[in-house]
């Protein structure tokens, strides 16, 4: 996508998230991946949205260029990237919308303290973090206010 495409919310997943409600659902909740999507798509409303998901690094670099301006704004879970995915932490510094970083999870109050190590939230706009996948359509919301205020 360029600068010529229509502005968008995109809504990007890391790693192994397509079998989210599959496991751990103390952790993560039982709603799966495609409930998310339904959540998301609820709140942009009129907005265009783009929901992936992807296990692999350099897809999400990609998808991080191809939203890199213009665009109404990243909701991220960069799930396992979010500690070591620098490739993609450099792909977040050149774009020119905001970028809310989600977990589903409080990454600040699990059982390994890695976890709590985000590389991703010194160059977010900001981080939503153990509201389960409601974190998702909170951070919708805040990408289409933000949107409305600017046109
Ligand atoms: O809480 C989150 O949303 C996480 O970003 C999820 C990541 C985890 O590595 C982060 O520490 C926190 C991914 C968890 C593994 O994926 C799952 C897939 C299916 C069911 C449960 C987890």
């Amino acid at each position: 996508m360029t600068s010529a495409q229509p502005a968008a919310i995109h809504v990007l997943n890391g790693p192994n998230l397509n079998l989210l409600g599959e496991r751990e659902p103390q952790i993560y909740g039982h709603e799966t991946l495609a409930d998310v999507e339904t959540l998301c798509r609820a709140e942009a409303g009129s907005l265009p949205l783009v929901f992936r998901q992807t296990n692999n690094e350099h897809e999400m670099v990609d998808w991080v260029q191809a939203a890199r301006r213009g665009q109404i704004g990243i909701v991220m879970n960069p799930a396992a990237f979010t500690y070591a995915g620098y490739p993609i932490l450099d792909a977040l510094k050149m774009v020119d919308c905001p970028v809310i970083e989600v977990h589903i999870s409080n990454i600040h109050r699990r059982e390994a303290e890695w976890r709590s190590k985000s590389i991703m939230t010194q160059v977010v706009t900001g981080i939503i973090s153990g509201l389960g996948v409601a974190g998702y359509g909170l951070a919708v919301r805040d990408l289409a206010r933000r949107w409305a205020l600017k046109a």
